[in-house]
């Protein structure tokens, strides 16, 4: 018999939950009494009160909005020991052990392309952008899940400063391209720098997401410091980390995953239980940190966003476009 180490249940993970969303009811309940007054003080304290353990700057927030409901956060232990970030190495484990790497200043994103303000934005003057918390299930195509309090801001509001024009169809971002910072990429596993891409309308949409921050801090260097996507109806891949690079373009972008394996990852990668992995079903999941064998669970079309997001699809065959 086999136990993930991630399968099982510690005493710890239920008692930091349970503090933290009764310390979440409090702080909305104290929201809801102060409504109309000094939103943005309030904002803040509840920010200061809902943070991870402490060990990066904190954000501070000017609104919140749960859009994952009543799902309790999984511990920041798992959300930040078990990633995906091929530039600090291949195992789970290793974006953490190797994150120290990934010096995050100075850093700047340059936004080009078919915008008419294109303009180069430094990473002080993005944080100080009106912050929100959202709470999402955030999915990774490898069958887990995980429910993040990601800071951050709404990913169409942020587009609108510069202006996209009728040509802006789609919009492609990059990871920074830099061995040093990103060993990973002195070996050739993807076609460096990682590249992304969504249509016009999913930025725009107000689900979509780029995140700074996760437990009321600055997002860890194996997060996708310091500015990362957040596509909650989408599969893992398409959360690029660590953005320099955002260019509206007019025709469809390839991202990494596709032009490494085009028959097993498509453009959309929305989560869809009805069309399997060439190597895997996508039927069933298991969130991590739950239950144990891995608590799996069924996965919903849209990762359980369908309500908001499917009518970007309609008349679409999802099978052909995966
Ligand atoms: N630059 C970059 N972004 C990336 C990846 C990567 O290897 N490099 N991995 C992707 C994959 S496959 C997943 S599942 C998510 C994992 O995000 P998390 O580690 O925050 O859970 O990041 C995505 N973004
Ligand atoms: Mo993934």
């Amino acid at each position: 018999m086999r136990f993930s180490r991630y399968g099982r249940i510690r005493p710890s993970e239920i008692t930091d939950q349970e503090v933290w969303r009764k310390r979440r009811q409090l702080i909305t309940a104290g929201m809801a009494a102060g409504a109309g007054l000094l939103l943005g003080g309030i904002g803040s304290q509840a920010g200061a009160a809902m943070t991870g353990p402490g060990k990066n700057r904190k954000i501070l927030l000017s609104g919140e909005s749960a859009y994952g409901g009543n799902l309790a956060p999984t511990e920041y232990e798992h959300i930040t020991t078990y990633n995906n970030f091929y530039e600090l190495g291949y195992g789970k484990e290793a974006p953490a052990e190797n994150a120290a790497a990934l010096k995050t200043r100075p850093w700047s994103v340059k936004v080009s392309g078919e915008c008419a303000r294109p303009g180069l934005m430094d990473m002080e003057d993005i944080l100080k952008l009106d912050q929100e918390e959202r709470i999402y299930r955030f999915r990774c195509v490898e069958a887990w899940a995980m429910v993040v309090p990601w800071v951050g801001f709404p990913l169409g509001k942020f587009l609108q400063r510069f202006q996209p024009t009728s040509k802006a169809k789609y919009v492609e971002f990059e990871t920074l391209y830099d061995p040093q910072r990103l060993p990973g990429q002195k070996r050739t596993v993807l076609d460096w720098p990682y590249r992304e891409g969504l249509r016009i309308d999913e930025a725009m949409h107000p689900l979509a997401f780029m995140a700074t921050g996760l437990y009321g801090e600055v997002l860890p260097g194996q997060n996708g410091a310091p500015l990362r996507l957040v596509i909650p109806w989408k599969y893992g891949f398409k959360n690029i980390k660590s953005i320099v690079s955002i260019r509206f373009v007019e025709k469809q972008p390839i991202n990494s995953w596709q032009a490494t394996a085009a028959n097993e990852y498509g453009f959309y990668a929305n989560v869809n239980p009805d069309v399997p992995h060439p190597r895997w079903s996508q039927k069933r999941h298991r969130v991590l940190g739950r239950g144990v064998f891995g608590g799996k669970e069924d996965t919903l079309l849209f990762n359980g966003y369908a309500d908001e997001v499917a009518s970007l699809y309609s008349g679409m065959d999802l099978r052909k476009y995966f």
